[in-house]
C-alpha cells in the first residue's frame, strides 16, 4: 500500500504497521495541505486589495475559521493518541519474551558496532573495563568466566536467523551513536551509560533479497544515524540474515573456532 513513498524494501514482520502509519500521516498532511492551500487561496482573492481599499478593523466576525482550528487539532490528537501511541506501546515498550527470541548485545564505539552474543547457555560473560583491548578485545571480555566460554563477538557483521524475534541491547562506549537498519523499520539511539534494548523480526534473508533485488552483492547495512565525528561516514556494519539452519551452522563453527582458540591461545 506505501510502494508510492518509496520507501526501502520491507524486510521485517514488525515493518507493515510503521509503514501504515507513515503512509496514513501523509494522506492526512496532504488533505491538510490541500485544506490550508485552499483556504489561503480564498483569503487571497476574498480580501484583494480591489475589494477592500480601506482596512477592516472588526476583522472577521463569522466563526468558520475557529471551526477548522479545531478540526485540524482533532485530526492531530486522532494521529497521535489512536496512531502513534498505540504503535509506540507495541513496537517499543512491549518486548518479546526473551525465551522466545535472540538476544544480542550491540555495543557503539567510534567507529565500529561490536556484537555480543551470549553463545548456547544464553548467558552473556562478565567483561572488565581492565581487560578492554582496542585491538584484541574491545568489550573487555573476561574469557575465565565460565558464562563467557561460548560468547560469540565479531566486529561490524550481525549475523541472524530469520522469523524470529531479536533483541538488540543497545550501548555505547563514547558518544551517542544510531543503530539504523532501514529495511528493518528500527532506529535507535545508542547513549552512553545505557544499555536500550529494541526488537525486530527479520523475514526476508539476505540470500531471498539478493534474487529478489537482483543485486548478488545486496547486503543490510547497520547505518550510523547520528553524526558521532570524523569517522561517522565510514561507521557501518552489516547485518547478514540467514535461514534457521543456516545460523544454527554459523553459531555451530563459531563454538568450534573458540574451542580451538581455547586449546592454543597463540592461533
Ligand atoms: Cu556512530
Amino acid at each position: 500500500m506505501t510502494e508510492w513513498l518509496g520507501l526501502p524494501a520491507l524486510a521485517a514482520a514488525n515493518g507493515a504497521q510503521i509503514d501504515g502509519l507513515i503512509g496514513w500521516t501523509h494522506i492526512f498532511m496532504l488533505i491538510l495541505f490541500v485544506g490550508w492551500g485552499g483556504f489561503f487561496l480564498y483569503a487571497i482573492v476574498r480580501f484583494r486589495r480591489s475589494r477592500n481599499p480601506v482596512a477592516d478593523y472588526k476583522g472577521v466576525t463569522s466563526h468558520r475559521s475557529t471551526y477548522l482550528e479545531v478540526g485540524v487539532a482533532v485530526v492531530e490528537a486522532v494521529l497521535l493518541i489512536g496512531f502513534a501511541i498505540p504503535l509506540w506501546a507495541t513496537r517499543v515498550e512491549a518486548l518479546p519474551p526473551e525465551n522466545e527470541a535472540l538476544v544480542v548485545q550491540v555495543t557503539g564505539e567510534q567507529f565500529a558496532w561490536n556484537i555480543h552474543y551470549p553463545g548456547p547457555d544464553r548467558i552473556f560473560g562478565r567483561t572488565d573495563i581492565k581487560l578492554l583491548d582496542l585491538q584484541t578485545n574491545p568489550l573487555g571480555l573476561d574469557r575465565s568466566d565460565p558464562a563467557a566460554k561460548d560468547d560469540v563477538t565479531t566486529l561490524n557483521q550481525l549475523y541472524l536467523p530469520v522469523n524470529k524475534p531479536i533483541i538488540v541491547r543497545l550501548r555505547s562506549k563514547d558518544m551517542i551513536h544510531s543503530f539504523g537498519v532501514p529495511e528493518f523499520r528500527v532506529k535507535q539511539d545508542a547513549i552512553p551509560g545505557l544499555t536500550i534494548p529494541l526488537w525486530f523480526i527479520p523475514n526476508v534473508t539476505t540470500a531471498e533479497m539478493r534474487t529478489r533485488t537482483g543485486n548478488p552483492e545486496f547486503q543490510y547495512e547497520i547505518a550510523c544515524a547520528q553524526l558521532c565525528g570524523l569517522g561517522h561516514y565510514r561507521m557501518r556494519g552489516y547485518v547478514t540474515v540467514l535461514g534457521a539452519e543456516e545460523f544454527q551452522k554459523w553459531m555451530a563453527d563459531e563454538q568450534a573456532k573458540l574451542k580451538e582458540q581455547a586449546a592454543d591461545p597463540f592461533k
